[in-house]
């Protein structure tokens, strides 16, 4: 059944096969994280970046009901355009697929994409979490629970710093997962460099993270690993400024009455509205850095 539902291009397939490292990349970060033409030139950029770190990359989507991992240009292209791309998570993908329907993929879905077809690294911006005032309205992004279940190393610029780092650092140790902190000893904050909370492990090379993938892997461990890269020093952003930013996106969220899946892209869309589009270079700069980072560990983790 599966086999008709999952499209993997030739070069992913043969790449896979020959154990040579491929580096998944998701598309809801082109569908709804970035608006055009940004979102395509990323996605192109994050492709370029894999390559120049000897990897390859796999961009992730679902298209007319199935699951492709490694897409063609004018998919791509389709995925930074289509208004009717909807955005997919764990609990989507099974509709999405019997429906036959176009889907970006979340974190969550994509890593349960690239497990399927043999894919075990994964480079995005920033994972979902829990959000501000998760403890009221429990929203806590379903890619938090993905990492219990998926073997997938994730590399992120940390959560999202229009969440609850802390809280979303407690969701994480509650479920068991290794949280690497790369040439950190804090969790990145997505827009700069350090939460002020203390990752668990810290690693100072690609190989370091690729053993202890491994290693997790040998003990049995069905579970991923997430790798908190921090957006590099030139490209971060001034904390007081942008945290001042996201409370006032925030409030906007909820005056509005933003709910669900639609929070996040909404938070990411007001932020770059309110700080003139600098958000958006950060976030492009932060993701490409994580793209390098990731290929160079899967680059590692198959020598
Ligand atoms: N990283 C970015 N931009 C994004 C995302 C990650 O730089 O838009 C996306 C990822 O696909 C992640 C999603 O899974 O945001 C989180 O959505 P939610 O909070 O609704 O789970
Ligand atoms: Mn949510």
């Amino acid at each position: 059944m599966l086999k008709h539902s999952l499209v993997i291009n030739r070069e992913v397939r043969d790449a896979i096969t020959a154990n040579q490292p491929v580096v998944a990349l998701e598309s809801t970060i082109i569908s709804h994280g970035m608006p055009y033409p940004q979102n395509i030139e990323t996605a192109r950029l994050l492709e370029h970046t894999v390559r120049e770190n000897g990897g390859i990359p796999a961009t992730i989507a679902v298209l007319k009901g199935k699951i492709h991992v490694g897409l063609a240009p004018d998919e791509l292209e389709f995925l930074a355009t289509d208004k009717n791309v909807s955005k997919a998570s764990r609990r989507d993908l099974p509709a999405l697929l019997a429906g036959g329907r176009h889907a970006a993929t979340t974190v969550a879905a994509t890593m349960i994409c690239a497990a399927l077809a043999g894919v075990r690294f994964f480079a995005t911006g920033g994972i979902g979490g829990v959000h501000r005032g998760g403890g009221e309205s429990m929203d806590i992004s379903a890619d938090l629970r993905e990492f219990a279940e998926t073997p997938v190393l994730v590399v992120s610029a940390g959560a999202k710093a229009i969440l609850d780092i802390p809280l979303t650092m407690e969701y994480l140790e509650t479920m068991g997962i290794p949280v690497l902190g790369y040439c950190t000893d804090e969790m990145p904050a997505f827009y700069y460099a350090k939460s002020g909370v203390k990752v668990p492990i810290r690693v100072d090379s690609a190989s370091e993270a690729a053993v202890i993938f491994k290693s997790s892997l040998e003990l049995g461990y069905r579970s991923g690993i997430l790798v908190g890269n921090p957006v590099p020093n030139a490209d971060a952003l001034d904390r007081k400024k942008i945290e001042a930013c996201i409370a006032e996106a925030v409030a906007d969220a909820q005056n509005r009455g933003i709910k669900g899946q639609q929070v996040t892209p909404f938070l990411l869309g007001r932020l770059n509205e309110i700080t003139g589009g600098e958000s958006l270079k950060t976030n492009i700069a932060l993701v490409r850095n994580n793209a390098a980072v990731c290929a160079k560990i899967a680059v590692e983790f198959f020598k």
